[in-house]
């Protein structure tokens, strides 16, 4: 049984697929998806409908972004939706076909909108790691943890947490298209929108897969880990 992460895919469904390919995982791999599905890319009609598919197939976490949190109150209540307009990205629902945002987001089928409601979750945790999509105060459980700061949190804010335990994040977009390892704190946003890559890291041995957003595989390697405090260990 591995334990693998992916993340951030903003509607990059070829990437996702690719990624997919060659990871291969089964139901018996634990899989955490680290949220922000949606927004900003080309597809993320086909990425939801995917998503949604596997979570009925496996038993794998998908935590929700702040991008699929926005879309989800967009949905629910349209007093909502300048906030979410002006942050998803130039027509974030082409993909469902053609019309204002207003008119697609209505579109949305019923199934897209039940995964990020129901299905997805705010964070995950496993003997050795927390799960959030963007991260965590220090002396905080998870589950006593504010939704917002799960959510919207910058890397450059973490420290190490008190439980000892590695956060695994995204939300802040790499550049430079690498894994970001702070020690206590694994950063997976690796700058797909950007044109860089959507990352899958095996949390066993650190070994990480990258495709690019035209889907194909660009990148495998072994993260080597920094110590929690932050030094480089070889
Ligand atoms: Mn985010």
């Amino acid at each position: 049984m591995r334990l693998l992460t992916i993340g951030d895919i903003h509607g990059h469904t070829d990437a996702l697929n690719a990624l997919l390919d060659e990871v291969s995982p089964s139901s018996s791999d634990e899989l955490v998806f680290l949220g922000d599905y949606v927004d900003k890319g080309p597809d993320v009609a086909g990425t939801l409908e995917l998503l949604s598919r596997l979570s009925q197939k496996h038993d794998w976490t998908f935590l929700r972004g702040n991008h699929d949190q926005m879309m989800l109150d967009a949905y629910r209540d349209a007093s909502t939706f300048a906030v979410w307009d002006c942050l998803s990205g130039d027509h974030p629902l082409s993909s469902y076909g053609s019309g204002t945002t207003e008119e697609l987001l209505r579109r949305v089928p019923e199934h897209h909108i039940r995964f990020l409601a129901d299905r997805c979750c705010d964070f995950h945790e496993t003997e050795s790691f927390i799960f959030v999509h963007a991260g965590i105060r220090a002396h905080v459980s998870p589950d006593e943890e504010e939704i917002d700061r799960l959510q919207w949190t910058v890397l450059s804010s973490a420290a190490a947490h008190f439980s000892g335990r590695t956060v695994v994040c995204g939300h802040s977009s790499q550049e430079s298209g690498r894994i970001a390892d702070l020690g206590h704190t694994i950063c997976l946003d690796t700058g797909i929108t950007k044109g860089k890559f959507l990352t899958c890291l095996d949390l066993g041995d650190f070994s990480y897969t990258q495709a690019s957003p035209d889907g194909r595989i660009l990148k495998r390697g072994i993260l080597a880990r920094s110590s929690k405090d932050g030094t480089h260990k070889s």
